[in-house]
This record gives structure tokens, sequence and C-alpha cells, in this order.
């Protein structure tokens, strides 16, 4: 079979929201890109994930010309509610930081940016099989791979990965230089998508000795549960009135009483884990989100982290085709790294302070309603939670 070449200033491999948004981006500055997605666009179009965008990310896709839906159909958080023992405080964002975070589902942003692509006849490849990177030390990169039965062969000067947790990229960064962190929790998410009315108006992030749960939505007729549950436990031992009778236990007690019942129109469970590869950049193979790490969804960092890294490595394309400039494209793992583990922090101790890690543990459990309850009295302990929450300034 004849292998059909083409070429192009920037291969990225991954057409999920880091992928997308980099293409968008650099596309704006006439900078070529070819995207190759594993999946269909369907099927990337129907995956549910995150809910919360920090200020940052929000004006950033405003830059990209992807902004406009985030403010007529998001939702504006001024703040969120934190339940310990029955009783929740609330950390008010934006008069802690004088920024708000939005409620607009990663669904909606990638639809966006699918659109904004086709707008500008953006080359997308589906359901492409058999990736393969080779030459990343050459001037001329080579991305290879399978779609609809022909192969192709992309020479390129630069390769994103951005092909998320399960991608096949970060495999090129040399195993002598590539270094893991992981922390695996010993906890699930087990999450509901369900049309009925959100229970309240601000999220609960709620911590209960049974386990944590979080009220969250998509908008006035959507809303988005959460209960951790053991890894152990599958979808099928779930049922939609078992998962209703366990949130309402865990949710502070008005609410319980005011919740909305109704049929699941989405179910998944999700491990909690940690994952952070160093460096991300390993000669002409940049990596960004997923790809390069994993943060437990209590703080609501992955696309976040995703957009922000973007943000870096897009600014690195302009410089260089711009202004001739590698400078920071050769600092890109450095910059990016450096925000990564302002977050990690962040996320671990949202998850570690809300979750019940340990049924026997009542010591941990002790210490952290003895944290709750002094972040419920400290308003600078909430500005620092609240300054993270909206995201630390790119
Ligand atoms: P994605 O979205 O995984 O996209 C990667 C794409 O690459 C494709 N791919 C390949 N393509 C070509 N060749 C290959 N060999 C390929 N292998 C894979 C995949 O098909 C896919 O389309 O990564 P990206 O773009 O970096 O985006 C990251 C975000 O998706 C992720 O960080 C967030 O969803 C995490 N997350 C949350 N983040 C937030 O900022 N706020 C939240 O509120 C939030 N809530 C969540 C979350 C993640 C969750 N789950 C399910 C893990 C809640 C949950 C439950
Ligand atoms: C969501 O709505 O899916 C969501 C919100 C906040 C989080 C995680 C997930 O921290």
């Amino acid at each position: 079979m004849k292998t059909k070449k083409l070429h192009t200033q920037v291969a990225i491999i991954g057409g999920g929201p880091s992928g997308l948004l980099l293409s968008q981006i650099l596309m704006r500055q006439n900078i070529e890109t070819i995207i190759i997605e594993a999946q269909s666009r369907e099927y990337v179009l129907k995956r549910i994930r995150a809910g919360v965008l920090e200020h940052g990310s929000v004006e950033l896709l405003k830059n990209a010309g992807v902004g406009e839906r985030i403010i007529t159909d998001g939702i504006k958080h001024d703040g969120f509610l934190i339940s310990s023992e029955n009783e929740s405080f609330r950390i008010d964002l934006s008069s802690a930081t004088g920024k708000s975070v939005y409620v607009y589902g990663q669904t909606e942003v990638t639809i966006d940016l699918y659109k904004a692509q086709d707008k500008m006849k953006a080359n997308i490849f589906h359901c492409v099989k058999d990736v393969n990177i080779s030459d990343l030390n050459s001037t001329k990169s080579k991305v290879q791979f399978n779609c609809s039965k022909e192969n192709y062969e992309i020479t390129c000067d630069y390769i994103a990965g951005c092909d998320g947790s399960m991608g096949i990229s970060k495999n090129y960064i040399p195993k002598k230089i590539k270094k893991s962190h992981i922390i695996n929790y010993p906890f699930s998410w087990l999450g509901i998508l369900s049309n009925t009315k959100p229970v309240n108006d601000e999220l609960i992030y709620a911590s209960h000795e049974r386990g944590f749960a979080l009220a969250s939505m998509r908008n006035e007729n959507l809303s988005r549960y959460y209960i951790q549950t053991p890894h152990t436990d599958k979808i099928e031992h779930w049922p939609d009135e078992l998962f209703w009778d366990e949130l309402c236990i865990r949710l502070p007690k008005p609410y319980c009483r005011t919740l909305e019942r109704g049929k699941s129109i989405e179910k998944s469970v999700t491990k909690l884990r940690s994952l952070i590869l160093e460096p991300m950049q390993w000669k002409n193979l940049f990596l960004a989100g997923d790809a390069a790490h994993i943060m437990p969804p209590t703080g609501a960092k992955g696309l976040n982290l995703a957009f922000s890294d973007i943000f870096y490595l897009s600014q690195g394309f302009i410089s260089y085709y711009k202004k001739g400039s590698s400078t920071k494209l050769n600092n890109y793992s450095k910059i990016a790294l450096k925000r990564v583990w302002k977050t990690v922090g962040f996320s671990k101790w949202m998850t570690s302070i809300l979750h019940n890690s340990n049924e026997n543990s009542l010591i941990e459990r002790d210490l952290n309603k003895l944290e709750l309850a002094e972040l419920k009295k400290s308003e600078k302990a909430q500005k620092l939670v609240a300054e993270q929450y909206v995201g630390v300034a790119y």
C-alpha cells in the first residue's frame, strides 16, 4: 500500500481539548497544524468530564475566539460550599480574589473548539490507528499512522503530544531521562448526570463519615453528582435509587430534603490518582495536558492545567515562528511544570481533607474534621483556598 505524504509545521496527536485548543491558537497565527485523533468525533463529544473552568481558562478560550458561549450559556460561580458533619460554610471566591470560575462542561468546550476548527478548515483525522513517531532529533520529524485503511506520513517541525493519559506520545521520552511521580488514592468517584434541577446554585463539596460527595451541575436542568466509592464497586452495584439515597445521606440535611431525584442519563466510575511526568519535552516532542499529568478531580484542575500547558506551548511556537526565537520552547517544560507542581499540592490537599482514605483510620478522619473546622473559622485560610481554586496566574 502506498503511503500518503503530508507536511505541516506542528503535528498534534490527540483531538481532545488540549490538541484542539493548541491547533485553534496556532491557526489563528497562520501556523500550520494537522491533528490526528484515535476516536471518532462523536465519541470525543460524548465524553462527560470536567465542569469547572478557572478564570484563566475562560480568558484563554475567549482570546482564542471560542469564549462566546461560555459567557451566554455557562454559569458564573462566585463561591462554593464545603460541608463537614452536615454543616456547610462558603468559600467566597470573588470577595477573596476578585475572580470567579465558570461552570461550563468540557463537552461544550470541545463542541465550541470543533466548530471553530471546522470554520478555519482545520486538518483533522479521526479514528487513526498504529500511530508512530520518529526522527525527533531531525528538522523533519515524522508521525506515521493509518486512517480508513490508508497509511499516512506527516513530516513536521514539531510534534505536540496531546493524547491524554492513555496516549503513546509519552513513550517516546527516553526511559533514562523520564521521571514519573504517582499517587494512587484508595478510592474512586461514581458520577451521574441527570436531567434534574441542581440541588443548589453553587457547588457543594461534602465531607461525611460515609465518604465524600460532590453536588455539581451543567445547567439549571442538568445536575452532575459524585460520591466516593471503594475501587471494588462497579456501576452495577449502584442502581439510581441507591445512589440518590447515599448522596442524600452525605449532603447537609437541608439539601437532602430538596434534592430532586431522576433517572441517570450517564453513570461512570473514575479511580482517583495523581501522575506527573518529567520532563514535558524531548527534542521536537512536547507533551501537554493529561498526556503529561493527571490530577484527582477534587480540585477541578485537570482540564485547567491542560489549558495552561497549551498557553505556554502556543506562546513558544508563536515566538519561534513569528520572531525566530526558540527560548520559550526550550523553557516550556520548566515553566509548565512549575505551575503543574503548584497545582498538585492543592489537588492532593483537597482530595485528602474531604475523603475518608481508610475506614479504620479514625485519627485521620478526626484530623480532617479539625482542619475543616479551622478553615471554617479562618478568613485567611479561606483566601488561600479561593486563590488556588480560581487558578494560579499564568
Ligand atoms: P483528553 O481529553 O484525554 O484527550 C486526549 C485525546 O487523545 C486521543 N488519543 C489519541 N489520539 C491519537 N493517537 C493516539 N495514539 C491517541 N491516544 C489517545 C484520545 O482519544 C483523546 O481524544 O486529554 P486532554 O485534551 O489533555 O484534556 C484533559 C481533560 O480531559 C482532563 O484533564 C479533565 O477531564 C479532568 N477533569 C476535570 N478537569 C478540570 O479542569 N475540572 C473538572 O471539573 C474536572 N472534572 C475531570 C473531571 C476528569 C474526570 N474523569 C472522567 C477522569 C471529572 C472527571 C470525572
Ligand atoms: C463536575 O462538574 O464534573 C466537577 C466539578 C467540580 C469538580 C470535579 C468535577 O471538582
